[in-house]
């Protein structure tokens, strides 16, 4: 019997993509680099995209987009777009240095990550709602090509969108601090901590510190044995930047380690009345769907309650900015009958110590079911509140009882002990 041996050959001719070599840069500003990123997932409703809706310098930047790239902007989906760019890192370094300014904030499920290859090389990129320098670190069995990656995670609408701007990759011969912690934090102070992670021995620290709206950093020279220093002097509910840089023998320093952002509390006497917007933005809603997916057996979806707080003017009030539960997206002060509501705010405040009692008091308006429909004060340590009614279990502190049954303003005071001050 013949046998035909049959040989097919198919081309596809692509444009080739250029290896980058180190040290590597890009600002997004080269069209002709720009072609050499890949972004994947381009199906989901936010895709990966290069382009001018926003930047750390320049007019470009690689951000997350649910409108095409016109804006800056994110949908809460089950989509991880990512984008990635063939390095070569050129083989004889002991170490190489991945630099890039990122803005993002977020939590657990809404971060930036990124990878070489199927590494994840950074934590959660999710601490600031703005603009800092972050530094990676990775050795010497990195060598070779790598597939540099930036990956978004959505599931939740509490981050900003994400964008990175300015990324260099470069060989090093002296390790950057790492661990890079902050603690203790306060309205006034934050304790902030590092490890020197290397075998080579420092000879000294520069830690560098900035409130957000400052360009300039303060500079503190600290000896070897310091891995540990008090701010303190900082300002109420503000943004801060620190980072940290070792020196070595022969006067050889370090990179810049990457940049950590905390935020003080608020001070006592506390007063919001919501009428300051900027005081506004330092309240945190977790209502439901705006808040968070959950997974059961492997399915996302949607906690989608229909009363929730908002912070605004609700219709047939005049002159009066609140806190309130609209039934009807924020339209008017209602409430939705459809199904239970598990919905928070909440504000991060310093009890500063030395006080026998704390005074907290509020004006407050509405009715209520007793044992139903309420709402409840809780006073505890800083922590994010469960989200889901039937699938967790409030154990912060309670403050007075049920709030319900005040169809007319009223005033509500309450009086706790010592044991309650601190954060
Ligand atoms: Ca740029
Ligand atoms: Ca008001």
């Amino acid at each position: 019997m013949n046998r035909a041996l049959l040989l097919t050959v198919f081309v596809i001719f692509l444009t080739p993509i250029a290896i980058a070599q180190i040290p590597y840069f890009c600002g997004f500003e080269d069209t002709v680099e720009n072609n050499n990123w890949q972004l994947g997932d381009v199906w989901d409703i936010n895709q990966a995209h290069i382009g001018n809706a926003v930047a750390y310098s320049g007019n470009n930047s690689l951000y997350i987009s649910d409108d095409g790239g016109l804006t800056n902007s994110y949908t809460p989906d089950q989509g991880e777009p990512f984008a990635f760019r063939e390095i070569y890192f050129t083989p004889g370094f002991s170490k190489y240095q991945i630099d890039f300014d990122c803005k993002g904030g977020g939590d657990m499920q809404g971060f930036m990550r990124v990878f070489l290859g199927s590494t994840a090389v950074s934590g959660f990129l999710s601490e600031a709602p703005f603009w800092t320098h972050h530094s990676i670190t990775v050795d010497s069995s990195f060598a070779g090509i790598q597939q540099l990656g930036f990956k978004f995670t959505y599931y939740t609408y509490l981050n900003p969108a994400g964008a990175i701007d300015n990324i260099s990759i470069k060989g090093i011969n002296h390790t950057t601090p790492e661990q890079l912690s902050t603690t203790d934090i306060t309205s006034h102070s934050a304790r902030l901590t590092w490890h020197s992670s290397s075998i080579e021995v420092p000879q000294t620290y520069l830690l560098a510190y900035r409130a957000e709206a400052n360009t300039a950093y303060t500079e503190t020279l600290l000896s070897a044995t310091d891995t540990d220093f008090q701010l303190t002097n900082l300002a109420a509910s503000n943004w801060y930047v620190w980072k940290v840089r070792t020196q070595y023998a022969n006067n050889e320093w370090s990179e810049w380690s990457t940049e950590k952002a905390f935020k003080t509390l608020a001070s006592i006497p506390y007063f919001c009345d919501f009428e300051d917007t900027t005081e506004n933005k330092n309240w945190t809603i977790r209502n439901g769907a705006n808040c968070e997916f959950d997974n059961y057996g492997g399915v996302y979806f949607a906690q989608d309650y229909y009363n929730r707080w908002f912070i605004g003017t609700p219709s047939a009030v005049t002159d009066n900015t609140l806190l309130y539960i609209s039934g009807d997206d924020g339209i008017s002060n209602t409430y939705n009958f459809q199904g239970y509501s598990f919905v928070w705010a909440y504000r991060d405040i310093y009890f500063e110590p030395g006080y026998a009692q704390y005074q907290l008091s509020l004006d407050f308006k509405g009715m209520g079911q007793d044992g139903q429909d309420y709402v409840k004060l809780f006073l505890d340590t800083p922590a994010i509140p469960p989200v889901d009614y039937y699938h967790s279990t409030v154990t912060f502190t309670q403050i007075g009882v049920e709030l319900n049954r005040s169809e007319q303003w009223t005033h509500k005071s309450f009086t706790v002990d010592s044991t309650h001050s601190g954060a």
